[in-house]
């Protein structure tokens, strides 16, 4: 059922900026021609990954970036969110083919969008080493002096919140850590990386410098006060700890003390200003008091001592991951940080939504996007300046631990054959913009 994907979607401001995202990691493939990252090593330990997958090839598209320029192309997207790969950049020739690569983008009217970092660390370095975030800093200057004279909009990183969480917390992503709350001198580290970074790209004359952040409204089970206390504490972990240094400066009360370092100097640099905020939104979370067993959820094992339950979201489907499709809990979440933040929170731009689904007739991933922009609109309709909208992804691609086997593509990718098929969601999605008229931004 594509609900209300027939009736024509509402109208967005001029300039609205419509694009699709990708992260080098999951679609290049072409692994022998750049250094090994964090996540080549993690993917041959024993049973990371659920498929025995490898990004190796993934969607082969280092080698096939004009057949994939084309499928933007015919979608009419005005930009394209793709990530550097860190380690390609540090080996020959690798920089030459994000410079190439800008170019096809420019030719075919599509505005290249690069992220900075999507999780593929270079190898031999460290989130718990701050050293790598001035490291971070020097290799965005080579990157910004070889592409900033054709980019007007970059990101610096990806979801730090997942990166720590799932890669240094759980261990269920690379680099496969199990810290619990040691890890957070992860997430301080990353959001130095990206202040310097920020002055490192403004250094550069770069312009439109934005982050992409994972976040989502987070719901108390019950009333009750235990409830309600662990789903404020999930908030502040995968919400506030990350906006708030970015946008205010200061970390959310008690968690400034747990971080290494100058935390006091290090926030002037985290917050130095943005041109825009990224917002990557799935789904809500439902969180209760601690139930002292392990939980699953979204293909994550929580283990037992965390000081809060995630809950299942009744009564709405869900995607293949199981993931509850919940369109509101986007406007909730904006006119929420809307309302938090007032005039400290920069114009916004949703960095990635999708949903993994089977088959070419994907008439539930039209349902999906379908409701998540109506409820885009509403938050514009409510006062929330936001300036774009990227749909997680434009390919099938390599879902990191869940490997081949969740797809979130526009366009269904064969990994036997490497043959690109566009889904009904693609031509959905390319009607959408035409009605829209102003998809160029
Ligand atoms: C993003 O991560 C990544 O940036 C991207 O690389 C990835 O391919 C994409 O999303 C799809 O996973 O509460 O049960 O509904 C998103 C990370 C999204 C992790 C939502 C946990 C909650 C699942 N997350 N999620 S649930």
């Amino acid at each position: 059922d594509a609900g209300t994907a027939g009736t024509a979607a509402p109208r967005f401001p001029d300039g609205f900026l419509w694009g699709v995202s990708t992260s080098a990691h999951q679609i290049e493939g072409a692994a022998d021609e750049r250094e090994p990252s964090v996540w080549d090593a993690f993917t041959a330990g024993p049973g990371h990954i659920k498929d025995g997958s490898t990004a190796q090839v993934a969607c082969d598209h280092y080698h096939r970036h004009a057949e994939d320029v084309a499928l933007l192309a015919g979608l009419g997207v005005g930009a394209y969110r793709f990530s550097v790969s860190w380690p390609r950049v540090n080996s020959p020739g690798g920089l030459d083919f994000y410079d190439r690569l800008v170019d096809e983008l420019l030719a075919a009217g599509v505005r290249p969008v690069p992220t900075l970092f999507h999780w593929d660390l270079p190898a031999r370095l460290d989130w718990l080493e701050r050293d790598t975030a001035s490291r971070f800093a020097e290799y965005v200057s080579v990157v910004a002096g070889r592409l900033g004279d054709r980019v007007d909009k970059w990101i610096t990183l990806n979801e730090p919140a997942e990166h720590t969480l799932l890669g240094h917390a759980l261990g269920v992503h690379a680099p496969g850590r199990k810290l619990l709350f040691d890890a957070l001198p992860v997430a301080h580290h990353q959001l130095l990386a990206h202040g310097l970074a920020v002055r490192a790209l403004r250094a550069a004359g770069a312009a439109g410098i934005g982050i992409a952040n994972s976040h989502g409204p987070t719901w108390a089970a019950s009333a009750e006060p235990a409830d309600v206390e662990a789903a404020d504490f999930y908030d502040v972990l995968l919400n506030r700890l990350f906006a708030e240094p970015l946008l205010l400066g200061e970390y959310p009360a008690g968690l400034g003390e747990l971080m290494p370092g100058d935390v006091r100097a290090d926030l002037k640099i985290i917050s130095e200003p943005l041109d825009w905020y990224g917002i990557n939104y799935y789904a809500p979370t439902l969180v209760g008091a601690p139930e002292g067993a392990e939980i699953e959820f979204g293909g994550v094992t929580l283990p037992a001592e965390l000081p809060f339950s995630v809950r299942e979201i009744e009564g709405r489907p869900v995607t293949d991951f199981g993931w509850p499709v919940v369109p509101e809990g986007l406007t909730e979440l904006l006119t929420g940080f809307r309302d938090r933040y007032g005039d400290r929170l920069p114009p916004v731009v949703i960095t990635e939504n999708g949903c993994s689904y089977e088959g070419l007739d994907d008439t539930d991933r039209i349902a999906y996007l379908d409701g998540h922009i109506r409820a885009l609109h509403r938050a514009v309709e409510a006062g929330v300046d936001v300036r774009g909208y990227f749909v997680w992804s434009l390919l099938d691609n390599w879902e990191w631990a869940e490997g081949y086997a969740r797809r979130f593509g526009l366009v269904h990718v064969d990994y036997e054959t490497l043959e690109r098929t566009p889904k009904a969601s693609y031509r959905w999605y390319r009607d959408l913009l035409r009605a829209q008229g102003r998809a160029s931004g």
